[in-house]
């Protein structure tokens, strides 16, 4: 049986997740979870996760939560194309690189924050918007400054991801957090290092199969 992704198109980090599979090279059946219509808060999806949050990842009769713990754990079931170096350093840099966004700007964007700052704290929709907005934007910034920095800009000499030639956990966390930041109004065009790794992941297949676009559901923003 094919594992199932519990997954929803404007989820930044069942997209990490998404890009996580189609690199291993494990195919899956997505499983939709509208997160807009509340269904993550359904008694079968949250005997899944009782944290009501996207994604899930159901492989044979175990299922996990937390896009970076699948992700490391993916890497260590699933040997080929590794997606976190062995070298110390640079797992700790890949880390350090992919938390920026895991750990401080999309956990504040999500809908139970928006919808708390709109239902308790009567924000209207250009303030929770705003409030995105801010928080997306000093992740781009947070991402472009560490790639400026020489610890990650020394990589880059050997390849145009984050971490140089290899593509890497980072590289699945910059990805969506730059989509993000875009549907959020940040003009993210003034980060060259962004965008130039952003344009050469792109290119590989892998990718590209993970975007939104594909995925079951996805509204085009009007
Ligand atoms: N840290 C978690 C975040 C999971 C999360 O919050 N997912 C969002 C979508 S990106 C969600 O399902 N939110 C539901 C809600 O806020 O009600 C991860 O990386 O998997």
């Amino acid at each position: 049986m094919k594992p199932v992704l519990f997954s929803f198109w404007r989820s930044l980090a069942a997209w990490r997740v998404r890009i996580a599979l189609n690199i291993k090279g494990i195919e899956y059946n997505l499983s939709v979870v509208n997160l807009l219509e509340g269904e993550q808060f359904n008694d079968s999806f949250t005997s899944y996760n009782p944290e009501h949050s996207v994604p899930v990842l159901q492989l044979g009769n175990q299922s996990f939560a937390q896009s970076l713990a699948i992700i490391e754990y993916l890497d260590e079931k699933y040997k080929q194309n590794p997606l976190l170096p062995t070298n110390l350093k640079l797992r700790y840099l890949c880390r350090r690189f992919s938390l920026i966004s895991a750990a401080d700007s999309h956990p504040v964007i999500v809908p139970r924050v928006r919808n708390l700052l709109a239902s308790e704290y009567k924000f209207n929709e250009v303030q929770v918007n705003d409030f995105c907005r801010y928080f997306m934007k000093r992740g781009c910034e947070a991402m472009e400054g560490l790639l400026e920095h020489e610890e990650y800009s020394s990589l880059q000499t050997h390849g145009p991801y984050v971490l140089g030639k290899n593509i890497s956990m980072a590289d699945l966390c910059l990805i969506p957090h730059i989509q993000g930041a875009r549907n959020y109004g940040v003009d993210v065009s003034n980060y060259d290092r962004l965008i130039s790794v952003e344009t050469a992941l792109y290119e590989n297949v892998e990718f590209e199969r993970a975007h939104p676009k594909h995925h079951p559901g996805f509204v085009k923003k009007q």
